[in-house]
């Protein structure tokens, strides 16, 4: 290690021994697109394979003890599926996570969940929410990560106001069922499925939606949820300030919602919104925290290779942003010395952190390359045999 690199070592330590990231049990899970899925034999099909694969990636990585679920993906059985949920954690050594509801394929959403102009729908949909709050809490995850797709694709077919009001009263509800150490993460997205107006369509919206629901709401920031060239460091920012940031589903788009991995397209995005955080006194980020998780399909990848390279990714530039000489920066902001504050910015998005980051694996006893560990340990190999096998069976019963 060169004299630079051992200068920024314990900075470098402080910053990745407290930073972990949250996968997504859904991104192991044979997933696509509208026009068609792409099936991997490795791909996990059982709640049973999602944790084991998720305790593969923790195994190399290190930072990923938690693992998000999807309530009908998951626990299909809703509430009695707990204690199979309790029993792999223990198994596998990973904690239930998030809870996700799922608000947008049963047929009766066609036309909204808790935004439905019908009020039994509505009513149902609550009920399921209501579901996710309980398995939450009996699972101990802190946060229900709330979702919709409710919206139109019409001018004229739906009261965009009579929609805000309903919202309003379902979060309220909801929120009132929350235990103490409970949140509820709203999350907003401009379009997609929706394409005329989303319900929950931007950060206003759901800032809106978290102070009327109540001191235990926050906002949900998902990377791939903004119109092209939108500020989203601005938008972390502001929630930071206003003490609504939640946490972040992580993810890269070009286009939209494309599920891309962290930092594929945009690294220096990611960067900046760290840099966010990194300048945030770490008081401010508590009590509860700013939740960090992903939210991928890996539709071409392979599904644990792209989880392992994604937490990678989002490490080494969570460790770039800390190298920011932030009090440096900040004299330079305040003379308006531009270049001299952009060169330094930029200075700690170039530093190649992959060797301290290397360090910090080996002293924790990790791998110091998680995706070549993956590659060489034969993981992948063995599940992608034993599930092709099993398909083979499931397919001959057929
Ligand atoms: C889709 C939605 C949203 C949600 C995720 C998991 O756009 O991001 O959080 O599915 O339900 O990506
Ligand atoms: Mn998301
Ligand atoms: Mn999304």
């Amino acid at each position: 290690m060169t004299h630079s690199e051992s200068a920024l070592f314990d900075p470098a330590v402080q910053a990745l021994d407290a930073f972990q990231i949250e996968i997504p049990s859904w991104g192991f899970a044979n997933t696509g697109t509208r026009f068609g899925k792409f099936v991997q034999p490795a791909a996990a099909s059982t709640i049973e394979e999602k944790f084991a694969d998720a305790a593969e990636v923790n195994r190399l990585t290190g930072v990923t003890p938690s693992l998000a679920l999807h309530v009908l993906w998951d626990l299909p059985n809703g509430i009695a599926d707990v204690p199979k949920i309790k029993a792999l954690e223990r198994r596998h050594g990973i904690r239930a996570g998030s809870i996700n509801p799922n608000l947008f394929q049963d047929q009766q959403y066609k036309f909204g969940s808790l935004c439905n102009p019908t009020q039994e729908i509505r009513k149902l949909a609550l009920c399921h929410v209501l579901d996710s709050i309980e398995i939450a809490r009996q699972l101990g995850s802190r946060d229900v990560s709330l979702w919709l797709a409710d919206g139109s694709n019409y001018p004229g077919t739906q009261s965009i106001r009579k929609r805000i009001v309903w919202l309003e009263d379902a979060l309220g509800v909801a929120h009132a069922h929350l235990a103490p150490n409970q949140r509820l993460l709203i999350e907003y997205k401009p379009f997609e499925p929706a394409f005329y107006h989303t319900d929950i369509a931007d950060w206003g919206m759901s800032s809106h939606l978290a102070l009327l629901a109540g001191p235990q709401a926050r906002v949900l920031v998902d990377t791939g949820h903004h119109y092209a060239s939108q500020n989203i460091e601005q938008i972390v920012a502001w929630l930071l300030h206003t003490g609504l940031l939640g946490g972040f589903h992580f993810n890269d788009r070009r286009y939209a919602d494309d599920d891309l991995t962290l930092g594929s397209i945009d690294p220096y995005q990611i960067f900046r919104i760290f840099h966010e955080l990194h300048a945030t006194p770490s008081e401010s980020l508590a009590p509860a925290g700013v939740a960090f998780m992903i939210d991928q399909s890996h539709n071409l990848k392979g599904k644990i290779e792209a989880t392992v390279q994604t937490v990678v990714t989002a490490q080494e530039l969570w460790l770039k942003a800390a190298l920011v000489d932030r009090k440096q920066l900040a004299a330079h902001q305040q003379s308006c010395d531009l270049v001299a504050a952009e060169e330094l910015f930029r200075g700690a998005f170039w530093t190649d952190v992959r060797p301290l980051a290397a360090q910090w694996r080996t002293t924790r006893g990790l791998p110091a390359d998680p995706l070549a560990a993956l590659r060489t340990g034969g993981y992948v190999d063995r599940i992608t045999s034993e599930r092709a096998q099993r398909q083979a069976r499931v397919n001959s019963y057929a």
